[in-house]
């Protein structure tokens, strides 16, 4: 089953939308397998956003993402890197659309509130970049023969 490595940005913490955010994932019926509340080190900033380094916003980027804690997950399911990317919206809130979270709650690209991986790859870059392996839980949920 696919996985995907999600974190509420500081900006989304200190607005109070981890719960709704977690929540959204949780009603579509994917299984959180992993969480933590971490403030990020200006070193896993840099390398989470490795591919980014060259960019004129970079230190924005890094010193944003440094700025305050930060919920990270882990969350699988079918389809789940595509399906999260959805839910999030357009990277600029400017240009999501109503209905997902950057169009309901944000404004400006600097501040879009969650982040989700856009890879195959980049998941499972990011996922061992923030958790160990006996930090993701392996385990059933009755439920799930109803949902995939
Ligand atoms: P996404 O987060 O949708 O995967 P990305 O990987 O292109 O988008 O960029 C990473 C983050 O960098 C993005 O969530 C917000 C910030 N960002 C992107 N483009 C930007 C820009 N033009 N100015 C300022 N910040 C930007
Ligand atoms: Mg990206």
């Amino acid at each position: 089953m696919e996985r995907t490595f999600v974190m509420v940005k500081p900006d989304g913490v200190q607005r109070g939308l981890v719960g709704d955010i977690v929540s959204r994932f949780e009603r579509k019926g994917f299984k959180l397998v992993g969480g933590k509340f971490i403030t990020i080190s200006q070193e896993l900033a840099e390398k989470h956003y490795g591919e980014h380094k060259d960019k004129p916003f970079f230190g924005e980027l890094v010193d944003f993402i440094t700025s305050g804690p930060v919920f990270a997950m882990v969350w699988e399911g079918e389809n789940v890197i595509s399906a999260v990317r959805t839910m999030m919206g357009a990277t600029n809130p400017a240009d999501a659309a109503p209905g997902t979270i950057r169009g309901d709650y944000g404004q400006t690209v600097a501040m879009n509130i969650v982040h989700g991986s856009d890879s195959k790859e980049s998941a499972a870059r990011e996922i061992k970049l923030f958790f160990a392996e006996d930090e993701l839980i392996s385990y059933d949920q009755t439920i799930s023969k109803w949902i995939s």
